[in-house]
């Protein structure tokens, strides 16, 4: 009791010795030594039970993580790659595995057939109270035509259509007070296991695709890969990507801090990723796991020691989801807005419609919508 009352008074006499310095200092515009020393020791953080000075900042951090959880998050991923190298597999691998097992139980007892249009997979995955709205596009494969030339053109509209969508709702006068974001925020671009270094049709693809928006590559099928070859593929697919200059996720330009770049250093030196996916489950030693039965054994894809599936979504999920949102937002839709912005400037109107090559919005729909 005794006690509270000194350290009262001492707050007191604390805070009148604050008033007092800042009084001295008005006077006559001349910085004037402080009546009492400072300590060095505590330079002006607020200890303990020095209730005056309590603002609560802390407690903001309380406050946004309250907000998110009740406003979820919306993720979404696009794989992209050749016809027949498990894309659809992998999104049906990545639903059935640890991520939703939990939450969602989709029906895809259904034999996986050949995507033949982009399609969305969605789900709302909840654990510990925080939701997210995981949304994988499928896309069909290319490589199928006899030319294969410009086959990237239907994903970058794709991706362009949605920067679109997002801007046009930016612009509204009434504009909603979220926005839904369609945004591609990650693109798993899938290699095949089989070559010896990068394709020229994986270089234009990526060439491309790296500047719209941020891309995972990960090496596709690699069950069919021994450790030393997938080692070995691993690395010559990092030269090619660095001698073509292809920007893959996560670029080093972006990394924030000394922390950011070890972490991501670490991603740097494994991609990329050998992923096997499945949408079968089998008995292992009584447990149910995610695996490809072979004559020889089971593959088991959520398993560190036989594939990179994990590595994959851990990433996506787990350490990254957050910044490749933050990277979609601040530099792929920035530099989009942009150019949009400048366009319309430059032809003294609004947004004009899209070109082909942007996307598919006609001048008709885009007047109407602004
Ligand atoms: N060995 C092996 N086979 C796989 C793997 N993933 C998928 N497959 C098989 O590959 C075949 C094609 O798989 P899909 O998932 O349909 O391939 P896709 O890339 O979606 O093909 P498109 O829809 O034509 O673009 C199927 O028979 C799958 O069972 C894998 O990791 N390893
Ligand atoms: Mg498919």
């Amino acid at each position: 009791m005794r006690e509270d009352t000194t350290q009262d008074l001492q707050l007191e006499v604390e805070v009148e010795a604050s008033v007092q310095m800042e009084e001295r200092e008005g006077e006559d515009g001349v910085e004037q030594p402080p009546l009492c020393p400072i300590d060095p020791n505590t330079q002006g953080i607020i200890k303990g039970r020095d209730l005056f000075g309590y603002v609560g900042i802390e407690a903001v951090l309380d406050q946004m993580r309250r907000k998110t959880m009740k406003a979820g998050f919306e993720f979404n991923i696009m794989v992209v790659g050749q016809s027949g190298l498990g894309k659809s597999t992998l999104v049906n691998t990545l639903f059935k595995s640890k991520v939703s097992r939990k939450s969602c139980t989709p029906n895809y007892e259904e034999k996986i057939s050949k995507t033949v249009n982009l399609q969305s997979i969605c789900h709302v995955i909840e654990e510990k109270g925080v939701k997210m709205k995981l949304t994988v596009i499928d896309t069909p494969g290319f490589g199928d035509q006899i030319n294969n030339e410009n086959c990237w053109e239907p994903i970058v509209k794709y991706v362009n259509e949605q920067y679109e969508k997002y801007l046009r709702e930016e612009q509204h006068v009434n504009r909603k007070r979220r926005i839904p974001d369609t945004r591609v925020h990650c693109c798993v671009y899938f290699l095949p296991a089989t070559g010896h270094r990068l394709r020229p049709i994986d270089v234009e693809f990526m060439k491309r695709l790296g500047h719209i928006v941020s891309i995972v590559p990960v090496i596709a099928k690699a069950d069919t890969l021994t450790m030393e070859e997938r080692l070995e593929f691993k690395q010559r697919i990092r030269q090619d990507l660095e001698a073509n200059g292809i920007r893959v996720y996560p670029q080093k330009e972006y990394d924030e801090d000394a922390e950011d770049r070890i972490l991501n250093d670490k991603i740097r030196e494994n991609i990329p990723f050998a992923v096997v996916g499945t949408d079968k489950e089998h008995q292992v030693n009584g447990n149910k796991v995610l695996g490809r039965k072979t004559k020889w054994g089971i593959i088991e894809v959520e398993n560190v020691a036989h594939c990179e599936f994990a590595n994959l979504r851990d990433l996506l999920i787990r350490s990254h989801l957050q910044d490749l949102k933050d990277v979609t937002h601040n530099i792929h839709y920035e530099t989009y807005r942009v150019r949009r912005l400048n366009e319309s400037n430059a032809n003294g109107l609004g947004l004009s419609a899209l070109s082909l090559e942007n996307g598919t919005f006609d001048k008709n729909e885009a007047e109407s919508q602004l």
